[in-house]
């Protein structure tokens, strides 16, 4: 078959589609561990290691990670109008199966909406999830959910997203992650929005159980197989949720990624046990970016930990339901992380990411600053070696930030080539029991681009995402925010 090169290069033909076995399964996971590269998972299996087995770097005994034993192959990324994505012309690629341009939010280049694997599930009478650690409003949990000229348009986004302007309605049965404060009408102090949109209380009286907190939480998912009926909606913070590195010293604070993925599965599968139909969940890894973009090291190893364990848990998962399929595939990679003179041991000395120190380092009042930094901020940053020279040194520098950034780097040997992304391939995913297995591995092993991938779920699921995008554009109206309902503030984590 011939295809014209300007259609492939848009994507809109499934080019080794034809080819697929395919096996039918009733569920998917799918998993996206934003801004983790290769070298992500090498750091953090390294570092995991040397502390099970108590080797070192010069005789180091090394153990598999979960993803380890899940490789099927790469995938290529590039947006439509630049060889380096950013999350929302990847996530439109991977939810989507669509090219488009960066900050493009499931519309292409023309600006028209295109329906997304998780809308196709729900139309054909699925459950939906969307379980990250970002804000849910976030380009990645945005590509599923709504659709938007600009990722900056945070308002427009969560709008959409509990269904208040979305063409279908409430199109996900669970939300969980963090950006509170753009469901808080803006009488509320802690709100973000411009409007007087209340969210939280339109997402009740759809019939959403509405979650603020991890008392919350507990109360409602606390122990993973509860019967909590869908749709609910648990959003644990204003802006994005913790670091890892951070929220495992306060866990009583948030709920980990673990946690809400095993809440989420756990009330998926009750909700869908006596139906034909399963159900479909996007799980993201959402913070292993922000630490890329910051050269957080540390922070960078425990969220990608994290990843794992979701992975691994997962796995267990899928081999007790095995009507379930798993793909996983990061958007891109951030921060052009390299391991040149690699010792991880020094990584296991910082005890929280530099985000959460510049703050409590902002907010000190007390009378002894450079105590403070002496004692408390540097140890915390697994610098609690460095000499009165270089103290004076880092406290007369307008932001001591960049500095401890390199230390530490140079300490664990590692270098950061940017504070953004880059257009290298990302690891591909995946796993299912037995034979499904086989096939699977069977079909993806290989290098793939990012817009077949959804491709792939939509045979499985035997879903039609081409009749979903018909019907998003037989919609008249205004409902796809343009360009215009960006945010002026521009999120410093945006890409
Ligand atoms: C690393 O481990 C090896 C083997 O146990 C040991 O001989 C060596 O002294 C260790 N090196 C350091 C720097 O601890
Ligand atoms: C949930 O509901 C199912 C079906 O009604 C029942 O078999 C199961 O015991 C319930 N589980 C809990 C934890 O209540
Ligand atoms: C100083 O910080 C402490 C701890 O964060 C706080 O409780 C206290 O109110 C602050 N004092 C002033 C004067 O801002
Ligand atoms: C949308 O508008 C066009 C003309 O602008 C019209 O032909 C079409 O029927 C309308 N569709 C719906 C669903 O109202
Ligand atoms: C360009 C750069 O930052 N290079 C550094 C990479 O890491 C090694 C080992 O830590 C340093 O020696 C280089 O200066
Ligand atoms: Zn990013």
């Amino acid at each position: 078959m011939q295809y014209s090169l300007t259609l492939l290069a848009a994507g809109l033909v499934a080019q080794t589609g034809l080819t697929w076995a395919a096996p039918q399964a009733k569920n998917f996971i799918y998993i996206v561990p934003d801004g983790y590269g290769q070298a992500s998972q090498t750091m953090a299996r390294d570092y995991v290691s040397l502390q099970k087995t108590g080797s070192n770097a010069s005789a180091p005994i090394i153990q598999e990670l979960a993803g380890d034993r899940l490789v099927l192959g790469t995938v290529r990324t590039h947006a439509s109008d630049n060889l380096v994505t950013d999350s929302a012309a990847s996530g439109t690629a991977f939810s989507c199966g669509h090219k488009t341009y960066n900050d493009a939010i499931s519309v292409t280049p023309d600006g028209q909406p295109v329906g997304s694997i998780l809308e196709a599930a729900k139309l054909d009478g699925f459950k939906t999830a969307l379980v990250v650690t970002s804000t849910i409003n976030h380009a990645t949990p945005a590509v599923y959910s709504a659709h938007v000229a600009n990722r900056d348009s945070y308002e427009a986004i969560a709008a959409q997203q509990i269904g208040y302007s979305h063409p279908f309605g409430p199109v996900v049965d669970i939300l969980l992650g963090g950006g509170r404060c753009y469901f808080k009408p803006q009488s509320d102090p802690t709100s973000c929005r411009s409007d007087d949109l209340d969210l939280f209380s339109f997402a009740q009286k759809k019939g959403y159980h509405v979650m603020q907190d991890r008392a919350a939480f507990d109360a409602y998912l606390g122990d993973y197989t509860t019967n909590a009926s869908l749709p609910y909606i648990g959003l644990f913070n204003d802006d994005q949720m913790m670091y890892e590195i951070d929220r495992s010293k306060a866990p009583e604070k948030e709920p980990s990624l673990l946690e809400m993925s095993k809440a989420a599965l756990g009330t998926l599968d009750q909700a869908t046990r006596a139906s034909k139909k399963g159900y479909f969940i996007m799980i993201e890894a959402s913070r292993i970016d922000h630490a890329g973009h910051a050269n957080d090291a540390a922070a960078h190893v425990h969220d990608t930990v994290m990843y794992n364990e979701v992975l691994g848990f997962v796995q267990e998962w899928i081999n007790a339901h095995p009507d379930t399929m798993l793909m996983s595939a990061a958007d891109h990679e951030c921060g052009g992380l390299t391991t040149n003179a690699f010792d991880p041991a020094p990584l296991v000395n910082v005890q929280h990411s530099f985000e959460y120190l510049k703050t409590v380092w902002e907010a000190y009042n007390g009378t002894d600053a450079r105590g403070y930094f002496t004692s408390t901020v540097l140890p915390a940053a697994g610098l609690s070696d460095v000499t009165d020279a270089q103290i004076d040194k880092l406290l007369g520098a307008s932001s001591p930030w960049a500095e401890m950034k390199k230390m530490i780097a140079t300490k664990a040997g590692v270098n950061w080539s940017t504070g953004g992304h880059t257009a290298t391939d990302v690891t591909l995913h995946g796993y299912a029991a037995g034979k499904k297995w086989r096939e699977f591995k069977g079909d993806m092993a290989g290098n793939h681009d990012n817009t077949e991938l959804p491709r792939y779920i939509e045979k499985v699921l035997k879903l039609d995402m081409d009749a979903t995008t018909a019907k998003l554009r037989a919609v008249n109206g205004s409902w796809v925010a343009g360009p215009d309902a960006a945010r002026k503030r521009r999120d410093v984590h945006s890409h």
